[in-house]
Protein backbone atom coordinates (compact mmCIF):
# COMPACT_ATOMS: atom_id res chain seq x y z
CA UNK A 1 0.00 0.00 0.00
CA UNK A 2 1.45 3.63 -0.84
CA UNK A 3 1.08 6.97 0.52
CA UNK A 4 -1.59 7.77 -2.00
CA UNK A 5 -3.62 5.46 -1.15
CA UNK A 6 -3.32 6.37 2.67
CA UNK A 7 -3.98 9.82 1.53
CA UNK A 8 -7.27 8.53 -0.33
CA UNK A 9 -8.56 6.23 3.02
CA UNK A 10 -7.98 9.73 4.74
CA UNK A 11 -10.16 11.21 2.80
CA UNK A 12 -13.00 8.89 2.66
CA UNK A 13 -13.08 8.57 6.74
CA UNK A 14 -13.44 12.01 6.42
CA UNK A 15 -16.29 11.64 4.25
CA UNK A 16 -17.50 8.90 5.90
CA UNK A 17 -17.80 10.92 9.44
CA UNK A 18 -20.11 12.87 7.60
CA UNK A 19 -23.35 10.81 8.94
CA UNK A 20 -21.64 11.29 12.63
CA UNK A 21 -25.22 12.15 13.44
CA UNK A 22 -27.29 10.66 11.07
CA UNK A 23 -26.65 7.07 9.98
CA UNK A 24 -27.31 4.90 13.29
CA UNK A 25 -27.85 1.82 14.02
CA UNK A 26 -25.90 1.51 10.66
CA UNK A 27 -21.91 2.25 10.80
CA UNK A 28 -20.33 5.60 9.22
CA UNK A 29 -19.02 4.70 6.04
CA UNK A 30 -17.50 6.34 3.38
CA UNK A 31 -15.90 5.80 -0.24
CA UNK A 32 -13.97 7.24 -2.87
CA UNK A 33 -13.12 6.20 -6.21
CA UNK A 34 -9.94 6.88 -8.09
CA UNK A 35 -9.00 6.09 -11.68
CA UNK A 36 -5.26 7.39 -12.83
CA UNK A 37 -4.53 9.68 -10.43
CA UNK A 38 -8.15 11.32 -10.18
CA UNK A 39 -10.93 11.28 -7.81
CA UNK A 40 -14.23 10.57 -10.16
CA UNK A 41 -16.50 10.19 -7.43
CA UNK A 42 -17.35 10.49 -3.72
CA UNK A 43 -19.93 9.51 -1.52
CA UNK A 44 -21.01 8.32 1.88
CA UNK A 45 -23.76 6.78 3.78
CA UNK A 46 -26.23 9.01 4.82
CA UNK A 47 -28.96 7.33 6.49
CA UNK A 48 -30.16 3.71 7.21
CA UNK A 49 -32.74 2.83 4.43
CA UNK A 50 -30.70 4.86 2.12
CA UNK A 51 -28.17 3.83 -0.47
CA UNK A 52 -24.77 2.78 0.91
CA UNK A 53 -21.21 4.65 0.48
CA UNK A 54 -20.24 3.19 -2.44
CA UNK A 55 -23.63 3.63 -4.60
CA UNK A 56 -23.34 7.15 -4.01
CA UNK A 57 -19.66 7.40 -4.67
CA UNK A 58 -20.92 5.02 -7.76
CA UNK A 59 -23.78 7.90 -8.24
CA UNK A 60 -21.63 10.00 -8.15
CA UNK A 61 -19.15 9.20 -10.68
CA UNK A 62 -22.04 8.87 -13.26
CA UNK A 63 -23.51 11.88 -12.64
CA UNK A 64 -19.71 13.84 -12.92
CA UNK A 65 -19.64 12.14 -16.42
CA UNK A 66 -23.03 13.48 -17.56
CA UNK A 67 -24.21 9.77 -17.41
CA UNK A 68 -27.78 8.91 -15.58
CA UNK A 69 -27.02 8.67 -11.85
CA UNK A 70 -29.94 5.94 -11.45
CA UNK A 71 -28.16 3.74 -14.16
CA UNK A 72 -25.68 0.45 -13.32
CA UNK A 73 -24.67 0.90 -16.94
CA UNK A 74 -23.82 4.88 -16.58
CA UNK A 75 -21.81 3.71 -13.40
CA UNK A 76 -19.86 1.04 -15.36
CA UNK A 77 -19.65 3.48 -18.32
CA UNK A 78 -17.89 5.99 -15.60
CA UNK A 79 -15.86 4.06 -13.12
CA UNK A 80 -14.66 0.66 -14.97
CA UNK A 81 -11.26 0.09 -14.27
CA UNK A 82 -11.07 2.69 -10.97
CA UNK A 83 -9.82 1.90 -7.47
CA UNK A 84 -12.40 2.04 -4.89
CA UNK A 85 -11.50 3.25 -0.93
CA UNK A 86 -13.97 2.30 1.38
CA UNK A 87 -13.60 2.59 4.90
CA UNK A 88 -15.23 -0.85 5.54
CA UNK A 89 -16.19 -4.21 3.89
CA UNK A 90 -18.49 -3.72 1.08
CA UNK A 91 -21.59 -5.56 1.79
CA UNK A 92 -22.44 -8.75 0.33
CA UNK A 93 -26.08 -9.00 1.43
CA UNK A 94 -29.82 -7.66 0.42
CA UNK A 95 -30.78 -5.97 3.38
CA UNK A 96 -32.58 -3.01 3.02
CA UNK A 97 -30.73 -2.10 0.38
CA UNK A 98 -28.48 -4.50 -2.54
CA UNK A 99 -25.42 -5.96 -1.97
CA UNK A 100 -22.47 -3.19 -2.73
CA UNK A 101 -19.87 -6.03 -3.74
CA UNK A 102 -22.12 -6.41 -6.47
CA UNK A 103 -22.52 -3.04 -7.41
CA UNK A 104 -18.75 -3.08 -7.73
CA UNK A 105 -18.22 -5.97 -9.32
CA UNK A 106 -20.75 -4.98 -12.45
CA UNK A 107 -19.39 -1.35 -12.50
CA UNK A 108 -16.07 -3.04 -13.15
CA UNK A 109 -14.10 -1.66 -10.45
CA UNK A 110 -10.35 -3.02 -10.81
CA UNK A 111 -9.51 -2.72 -7.55
CA UNK A 112 -10.97 -2.27 -3.75
CA UNK A 113 -8.93 -1.02 -0.81
CA UNK A 114 -10.43 -1.42 2.59
CA UNK A 115 -9.49 0.35 6.06
CA UNK A 116 -11.79 -2.40 8.31
CA UNK A 117 -14.03 -5.34 7.79
CA UNK A 118 -17.31 -5.65 8.44
CA UNK A 119 -18.40 -7.03 11.97
CA UNK A 120 -21.68 -7.92 10.67
CA UNK A 121 -21.85 -11.46 10.91
CA UNK A 122 -24.21 -11.65 8.08
CA UNK A 123 -21.47 -9.71 5.91
CA UNK A 124 -18.02 -10.60 7.54
CA UNK A 125 -15.36 -11.80 5.33
CA UNK A 126 -18.21 -12.80 2.60
CA UNK A 127 -18.01 -9.29 0.67
CA UNK A 128 -14.38 -10.21 0.47
CA UNK A 129 -14.53 -13.20 -1.39
CA UNK A 130 -17.68 -12.22 -3.62
CA UNK A 131 -15.25 -9.29 -4.83
CA UNK A 132 -12.07 -11.49 -5.16
CA UNK A 133 -14.25 -14.43 -7.22
CA UNK A 134 -15.21 -11.67 -9.59
CA UNK A 135 -11.92 -10.82 -10.38
CA UNK A 136 -11.27 -7.44 -8.44
CA UNK A 137 -7.92 -6.97 -6.27
CA UNK A 138 -8.43 -6.56 -2.35
CA UNK A 139 -6.70 -4.87 0.10
CA UNK A 140 -6.23 -3.64 3.37
CA UNK A 141 -6.61 -2.99 5.91
CA UNK A 142 -5.50 0.43 5.92
CA UNK A 143 -6.42 3.15 8.95
CA UNK A 144 -8.04 0.54 10.65
CA UNK A 145 -7.46 1.92 13.91
CA UNK A 146 -9.34 5.40 13.29
CA UNK A 147 -11.89 3.61 11.16
CA UNK A 148 -12.62 1.26 14.48
CA UNK A 149 -12.62 4.20 16.48
CA UNK A 150 -14.72 6.09 14.08
CA UNK A 151 -17.55 3.06 14.51
CA UNK A 152 -16.39 2.10 17.82
CA UNK A 153 -20.48 1.98 18.76
CA UNK A 154 -21.40 -0.29 15.79
CA UNK A 155 -18.32 -2.82 16.12
CA UNK A 156 -19.46 -3.25 19.98
CA UNK A 157 -23.19 -3.83 19.24
CA UNK A 158 -22.49 -6.59 16.32
CA UNK A 159 -19.86 -8.07 18.69
CA UNK A 160 -21.13 -7.52 21.86
CA UNK A 161 -24.61 -6.69 21.46
CA UNK A 162 -24.05 -3.87 23.72
CA UNK A 163 -23.28 -0.19 22.72
CA UNK A 164 -20.22 1.67 23.44
CA UNK A 165 -20.71 3.93 26.71
CA UNK A 166 -19.46 7.73 27.07
CA UNK A 167 -20.15 9.06 30.08
CA UNK A 168 -20.07 12.96 30.08
CA UNK A 169 -18.98 14.92 33.41
CA UNK A 170 -18.58 18.60 34.56
CA UNK A 171 -16.35 19.82 36.72
CA UNK A 172 -14.82 22.51 38.86
CA UNK A 173 -10.47 22.95 39.06
CA UNK A 174 -10.96 20.86 42.12
CA UNK A 175 -13.06 18.32 40.75
CA UNK A 176 -16.45 18.93 41.82
CA UNK A 177 -19.58 18.97 39.86
CA UNK A 178 -22.70 19.86 42.06
CA UNK A 179 -22.76 21.47 45.29
CA UNK A 180 -24.24 19.34 48.72
CA UNK A 181 -27.91 20.41 47.67
CA UNK A 182 -27.40 18.88 44.34
CA UNK A 183 -27.56 22.41 42.39
CA UNK A 184 -25.41 22.36 39.59
CA UNK A 185 -26.23 25.08 37.02
CA UNK A 186 -24.10 25.74 35.64
CA UNK A 187 -20.39 24.81 36.09
CA UNK A 188 -19.08 24.81 33.17
CA UNK A 189 -19.44 27.44 29.93
CA UNK A 190 -21.47 28.19 26.99
CA UNK A 191 -19.12 26.67 24.74
CA UNK A 192 -18.50 23.42 26.45
CA UNK A 193 -22.44 23.11 26.56
CA UNK A 194 -22.18 23.41 23.09
CA UNK A 195 -20.01 20.82 22.74
CA UNK A 196 -22.27 18.40 24.65
CA UNK A 197 -24.78 19.41 22.35
CA UNK A 198 -22.40 17.72 19.55
CA UNK A 199 -21.84 14.62 21.99
CA UNK A 200 -25.66 14.15 22.53
CA UNK A 201 -26.58 14.54 18.69
CA UNK A 202 -24.07 11.51 17.55
CA UNK A 203 -25.19 9.88 20.31
CA UNK A 204 -28.20 6.76 19.98
CA UNK A 205 -29.86 7.50 23.21
CA UNK A 206 -28.47 9.24 26.69
CA UNK A 207 -28.97 7.45 29.88
CA UNK A 208 -29.97 9.56 32.83
CA UNK A 209 -30.89 9.18 36.75
CA UNK A 210 -34.91 10.06 37.94
CA UNK A 211 -33.03 11.66 40.89
CA UNK A 212 -30.72 14.13 37.90
CA UNK A 213 -33.58 14.85 35.85
CA UNK A 214 -36.12 15.96 39.16
CA UNK A 215 -32.99 17.86 40.33
CA UNK A 216 -31.88 20.12 37.02
CA UNK A 217 -35.74 19.63 35.18
CA UNK A 218 -33.62 18.83 32.31
CA UNK A 219 -35.27 18.03 28.98
CA UNK A 220 -32.16 16.23 27.62
CA UNK A 221 -32.48 17.04 24.20
CA UNK A 222 -30.65 18.47 21.05
CA UNK A 223 -31.15 22.12 21.19
CA UNK A 224 -30.13 24.33 18.20
CA UNK A 225 -30.22 27.41 20.80
CA UNK A 226 -27.40 25.78 22.58
CA UNK A 227 -25.27 25.06 19.71
CA UNK A 228 -23.99 28.36 17.99
CA UNK A 229 -23.37 26.48 14.78
CA UNK A 230 -25.79 24.09 14.50
CA UNK A 231 -26.26 21.65 11.24
CA UNK A 232 -29.39 23.50 9.25
CA UNK A 233 -33.27 22.55 9.69
CA UNK A 234 -34.33 19.05 10.15
CA UNK A 235 -30.63 17.46 10.70
CA UNK A 236 -30.97 17.13 14.53
CA UNK A 237 -31.53 13.90 15.39
CA UNK A 238 -33.16 13.28 19.36
CA UNK A 239 -31.66 10.83 21.02
CA UNK A 240 -33.62 7.97 22.73
CA UNK A 241 -33.93 9.59 26.37
CA UNK A 242 -33.60 6.70 28.59
CA UNK A 243 -34.67 7.57 32.28
CA UNK A 244 -33.66 4.66 35.02
CA UNK A 245 -36.34 5.42 37.72
CA UNK A 246 -36.34 1.77 39.34
CA UNK A 247 -39.25 3.23 41.68
CA UNK A 248 -41.33 5.53 38.98
CA UNK A 249 -40.49 8.63 40.83
CA UNK A 250 -40.84 10.76 37.47
CA UNK A 251 -43.91 12.61 37.23
CA UNK A 252 -45.41 13.65 33.30
CA UNK A 253 -45.83 17.25 34.76
CA UNK A 254 -41.89 17.94 34.16
CA UNK A 255 -39.51 19.80 31.07
CA UNK A 256 -38.27 15.97 30.15
CA UNK A 257 -42.18 14.33 29.28
CA UNK A 258 -43.15 18.18 28.05
CA UNK A 259 -40.41 17.69 24.75
CA UNK A 260 -42.05 15.17 22.66
CA UNK A 261 -39.48 12.82 21.10
CA UNK A 262 -39.19 9.22 22.44
CA UNK A 263 -38.26 8.87 26.50
CA UNK A 264 -38.22 5.43 27.79
CA UNK A 265 -38.51 5.07 31.35
CA UNK A 266 -36.36 2.01 33.19
CA UNK A 267 -38.47 0.54 36.13
CA UNK A 268 -38.31 -2.62 38.45
CA UNK A 269 -41.79 -3.22 38.45
CA UNK A 270 -44.70 -2.38 39.52
CA UNK A 271 -48.59 -0.75 38.52
CA UNK A 272 -47.28 3.03 36.17
CA UNK A 273 -48.77 5.10 38.42
CA UNK A 274 -49.73 8.09 36.11
CA UNK A 275 -51.47 8.18 32.98
CA UNK A 276 -48.00 9.15 30.33
CA UNK A 277 -48.35 10.61 26.98
CA UNK A 278 -47.36 7.87 24.14
CA UNK A 279 -44.27 9.15 23.59
CA UNK A 280 -43.04 7.60 26.84
CA UNK A 281 -42.93 4.15 26.82
CA UNK A 282 -42.33 2.09 30.25
CA UNK A 283 -40.04 -1.36 30.84
CA UNK A 284 -39.84 -3.00 33.49
CA UNK A 285 -35.87 -4.60 33.44
CA UNK A 286 -34.16 -6.86 36.50
CA UNK A 287 -33.13 -4.99 39.67
CA UNK A 288 -30.06 -6.09 41.40
CA UNK A 289 -30.40 -4.28 45.31
CA UNK A 290 -33.90 -2.68 44.29
CA UNK A 291 -32.58 -0.55 41.08
CA UNK A 292 -32.54 -1.05 38.21
CA UNK A 293 -29.35 -3.49 36.97
CA UNK A 294 -27.33 -1.07 33.93
CA UNK A 295 -26.01 -4.18 32.36
CA UNK A 296 -29.93 -4.85 31.49
CA UNK A 297 -30.16 -1.47 30.28
CA UNK A 298 -27.37 -2.10 28.34
CA UNK A 299 -28.74 -4.73 26.88
CA UNK A 300 -31.77 -3.76 25.89
CA UNK A 301 -30.51 -1.07 24.19
CA UNK A 302 -28.31 -2.94 22.24
CA UNK A 303 -31.44 -5.22 21.15
CA UNK A 304 -32.72 -1.67 19.66
CA UNK A 305 -30.15 -1.13 17.82
CA UNK A 306 -27.88 1.67 19.96
CA UNK A 307 -24.44 1.67 19.06
CA UNK A 308 -23.97 5.05 21.02
CA UNK A 309 -25.23 5.88 24.67
CA UNK A 310 -24.00 9.51 26.62
CA UNK A 311 -24.24 8.82 30.04
CA UNK A 312 -25.13 11.99 31.44
CA UNK A 313 -25.54 11.54 35.06
CA UNK A 314 -25.23 11.97 38.93
CA UNK A 315 -22.42 10.72 40.98
CA UNK A 316 -24.29 7.61 41.93
CA UNK A 317 -25.35 6.76 38.44
CA UNK A 318 -22.17 7.42 36.82
CA UNK A 319 -20.04 5.58 39.79
CA UNK A 320 -22.50 2.47 39.44
CA UNK A 321 -21.04 2.48 35.72
CA UNK A 322 -17.96 3.02 36.66
CA UNK A 323 -17.30 0.29 39.57
CA UNK A 324 -19.05 -2.34 37.20
CA UNK A 325 -16.36 -1.55 34.23
CA UNK A 326 -19.22 -0.50 31.86
CA UNK A 327 -17.52 2.64 30.90
CA UNK A 328 -15.69 2.82 28.11
CA UNK A 329 -15.18 6.59 27.91
CA UNK A 330 -14.92 9.26 30.58
CA UNK A 331 -15.75 13.00 29.05
CA UNK A 332 -15.28 15.33 31.55
CA UNK A 333 -15.10 19.16 31.08
CA UNK A 334 -13.36 21.14 33.67
CA UNK A 335 -14.06 24.80 34.24
CA UNK A 336 -11.82 26.99 35.49
CA UNK A 337 -13.45 27.89 39.04
CA UNK A 338 -13.40 26.30 42.55
CA UNK A 339 -15.82 24.84 44.53
CA UNK A 340 -14.81 23.63 47.55
CA UNK A 341 -14.97 20.60 49.84
CA UNK A 342 -18.74 21.19 50.55
CA UNK A 343 -19.22 20.42 46.84
CA UNK A 344 -19.74 17.07 45.25
CA UNK A 345 -17.08 14.77 43.72
CA UNK A 346 -17.93 13.07 40.33
CA UNK A 347 -17.97 9.35 40.97
CA UNK A 348 -19.36 7.31 44.43
CA UNK A 349 -16.30 4.88 44.71
CA UNK A 350 -15.88 3.20 47.79
CA UNK A 351 -12.75 3.83 47.61
CA UNK A 352 -10.93 4.42 51.29
CA UNK A 353 -7.22 3.36 50.56
CA UNK A 354 -4.36 4.21 48.09
CA UNK A 355 -4.42 1.09 46.64
CA UNK A 356 -8.19 1.15 45.72
CA UNK A 357 -7.97 3.73 42.73
CA UNK A 358 -8.92 3.34 39.66
CA UNK A 359 -6.33 4.10 37.00
CA UNK A 360 -7.28 5.68 34.22
CA UNK A 361 -5.46 6.63 30.50
CA UNK A 362 -5.84 10.20 29.07
CA UNK A 363 -6.67 10.16 25.30
CA UNK A 364 -6.94 13.58 24.83
CA UNK A 365 -7.13 16.68 26.56
CA UNK A 366 -8.44 20.49 24.71
CA UNK A 367 -9.78 23.47 25.32
CA UNK A 368 -13.37 24.49 24.66
CA UNK A 369 -13.93 28.11 25.32
CA UNK A 370 -12.41 28.52 29.24
CA UNK A 371 -12.89 24.85 30.08
CA UNK A 372 -10.60 22.16 29.06
CA UNK A 373 -12.18 18.43 27.47
CA UNK A 374 -10.16 15.56 28.72
CA UNK A 375 -10.93 12.01 27.59
CA UNK A 376 -10.22 9.07 29.46
CA UNK A 377 -10.37 5.92 28.91
CA UNK A 378 -10.09 3.21 32.04
CA UNK A 379 -6.86 2.20 31.94
CA UNK A 380 -6.73 -1.93 31.50
CA UNK A 381 -2.93 -2.26 32.12
C1 LIG B 1 -21.54 -1.07 3.04
N1 LIG B 1 -21.59 0.27 2.79
O1 LIG B 1 -22.23 2.32 3.29
C2 LIG B 1 -22.83 0.60 4.76
C3 LIG B 1 -22.73 -0.78 5.03
O2 LIG B 1 -29.90 -2.42 6.15
P1 LIG B 1 -28.86 -2.12 5.12
O3 LIG B 1 -29.14 -2.71 3.78
O4 LIG B 1 -28.52 -0.64 5.03
O5 LIG B 1 -27.54 -2.86 5.61
C4 LIG B 1 -26.92 -2.46 6.80
C5 LIG B 1 -25.65 -3.24 6.96
O6 LIG B 1 -24.79 -3.02 5.86
C6 LIG B 1 -24.87 -2.76 8.19
O7 LIG B 1 -25.21 -3.49 9.33
C7 LIG B 1 -23.44 -3.02 7.77
O8 LIG B 1 -23.08 -4.38 7.96
C8 LIG B 1 -23.49 -2.73 6.29
N2 LIG B 1 -23.26 -1.30 6.13
N3 LIG B 1 -22.07 -1.55 4.17
O9 LIG B 1 -21.01 -1.80 2.22
C9 LIG B 1 -22.20 1.12 3.59
N4 LIG B 1 -23.49 1.43 5.58
ZN1 LIG C 1 -23.41 -1.98 1.07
Amino acid sequence: MTITDRAYMAEALGLARRGLTTTTPNPMVGCLLVRDGEVIGRGWHERAGGPHAEINALRDAARSAGGDPDSPGAWRDAASGATCYVTLEPCSHTGRTGPCAEALVQAGIARVVYAMEDPNPEVSGAGFMRLREAGVEVSGPLLEEDALALNAGFVRRMTRGRPWVRCKLAMSLDGRTAMQSGESRWVTSRRAREDVQRLRAASCALISGVDTVLMDNASLTVRREDWIEAPSEGELRQPLRVILDSNQRLKPDCALVKNASPILVVHTGGELRHEWPEHVEHIELPALKGRVRVEAVLDELGRRGCNNVLVEAGATLAGSFLRRALLDEIIIYMAPKLMGNNARGLFDLPVDKMSGQLPLHINDIRAVGQDWRITAVPDMD
